[in-house]
């Protein structure tokens, strides 16, 4: 029931609302807060307290991701070595920025004036700079092999029209489709991880054969893709990724590039992709 300031400050058309839930980043490290032991936060397998508790974070435990938008008072959360599910959004707060350490390896030299992410420039919309932010530090955050191998092999993420990997550019792109980029914030995180291992095979071939050119078939094609899926399908099950993303991934049999169904994975293949 409205209290009766209320109802006059409603008359007067002064809005009366409680506090707006803080809205929480995706793709930064979040850390419990306000839980006090032998309390925990509550993990569960959906956005209320109608659905089952699939296991609590810890007082103060941090190493906690948000991996998508938030749906009011609940974010869909993931950490390391359990599954995904939805916490309440009070209490889960930004980790101070020095919790995770910068990883050491190889970086690309930032492109003069672009946003970049630990050394990965991005290239794109506002909107796309963000998105690509976000996974990149679901990856960082909880699957730190994967994020090393972007940064060695990816230069440069870029919004264009197609999505696909340029490996022999200098430095190597990842030009991605909105379809892509926009999915889900799991989604294109694990298109990016299977791409870097697009890049890792072109260059590792490049290193093994100096002088030769690369065969389309020693860093594309069936087998690569099945290869590439298959560590894609292990980061998405990492950084949290939602069931009918691991589903869709886990039936991929690495054929998705063959778009004409001839047999090979080209450039006509490459040309009429819609993603
Ligand atoms: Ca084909």
């Amino acid at each position: 029931m409205k209290s009766l300031a209320a109802v006059v400050l409603a008359a007067l058309g002064i809005a009366i609302s409680s506090p707006a839930p803080a809205q929480l980043t995706p793709g930064i490290e979040h850390c419990v807060t306000d839980v006090t032991p032998p309390g925990q936060l509550n993990v569960r397998s959906g956005p209320s307290t109608d659905f089952a508790v699939r296991y609590g974070l810890l007082p103060a435990e941090c190493g906690v991701y948000v991996t998508a938008t938030c749906s009011g008072n609940w974010c869909p959360i993931a950490t390391a070595g359990r599954s995904p599910g939805w916490a309440a959004s009070r209490y889960l707060a930004a980790a101070p920025e020095d919790i995770v350490a910068p990883l050491p390896g190889t970086t690309k030299p930032a492109v003069k004036g672009q946003p970049e992410y630990f050394g990965i420039a991005i290239r794109g919309s506002s909107a796309f700079v963000t998105q690509t932010i976000a996974a990149l530090g679901l990856l960082r955050g909880l699957a730190p092999d994967a994020f090393h191998k972007i940064q060695t092999y990816i230069g440069v993420i870029q919004q264009a029209d197609i999505t696909g990997m340029v490996a022999y550019a200098v430095p190597p792109r990842y030009e991605v489709a909105d379809e892509t980029a926009f999915y889900s914030i799991t989604w294109y995180a694990s298109t990016i991880a299977h791409d870097a291992v697009h890049s890792e095979l072109y260059h590792r071939h490049v290193a093994d054969h100096p002088g030769v050119p690369v065969a389309p078939d020693a860093w594309t094609g069936v087998s690569v893709e099945r290869f590439a899926i298959g560590f894609q399908l292990d980061v998405s099950r990492r950084i949290g990724g939602p069931e009918d993303e691991i589903l869709y991934l886990e039936g991929q049999t690495g054929d998705h590039c063959d778009i004409d169904s001839d047999g090979d994975c080209d450039w006509a293949d490459y040309q009429r992709r819609n993603w």
